[in-house]
């Protein structure tokens, strides 16, 4: 019987000083990476060449030039926009744009560039 109780407060102590030592090293961690990611600029200005329109997905496929702000490199890549966006764009067109690049990203504003 003694047995028992003492291997049962051996358990407890070992979870009780576990909980203790978890939350410590992951939760303001994660509090952190979450507040972080809530003060990136979400929004970014690039320039670019319309390569298709795809009416059905809502999306632009757009060439489109260095984003330093978002340490993104050139690429070829598609973006979410609105069906009136969509119909004010040429394939071959060559645009200035902003964008939201949380998640999928998404035009803000295009236009033609000039
Ligand atoms: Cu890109």
């Amino acid at each position: 019987m003694k047995y028992v109780l003492v291997s049962a407060l051996a358990v407890a102590l070992s979870q009780s000083v576990f909980a203790a030592d978890m939350p410590k090293d992951t939760m303001p961690m994660k509090g952190m990476t979450m507040e972080q990611q809530a003060t990136t600029p979400a929004s970014a200005q690039a320039t670019g060449t319309i390569k298709a329109i795809n009416m059905q997905k809502s999306t632009v496929t757009i060439a489109h030039g260095d984003i330093p702000a978002l340490k993104w490199p050139a690429m070829t890549m598609g973006f979410k926009a609105t069906p009136e966006q969509l119909e004010a764009l040429r394939v071959g067109e060559q645009v200035e744009f902003e964008f939201n690049s949380e998640g999928m990203p998404t035009i803000l504003s295009i236009k033609p560039l000039k």
